[in-house]
């Protein structure tokens, strides 16, 4: 999950499906909200415990 904080208030900019090994990388492009003061990459459980869980924010990166 991509979070924002904005006007001190976390918001989810996007969540993505569950994943699991073996799946294909998917690509995000997220619009930044007006006046974002931080940002979040969180990794969830996937709502099944986090035993053997791992995430890569492969090439993650800022553009205008
Ligand atoms: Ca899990």
């Amino acid at each position: 999950m991509v979070e924002g904080l904005v006007g001190g208030q976390w918001t989810p900019l996007y969540k993505s499906p569950v994943m699991r090994g073996g799946d294909n990388a998917i690509a995000i492009d997220i619009k930044f909200p007006t006046g974002m003061e931080q940002l979040r990459l969180k990794t969830t459980d996937g709502g099944n415990d986090a035993n053997s869980d791992h995430a890569t924010w492969a090439d993650a990166k800022f553009t205008e």
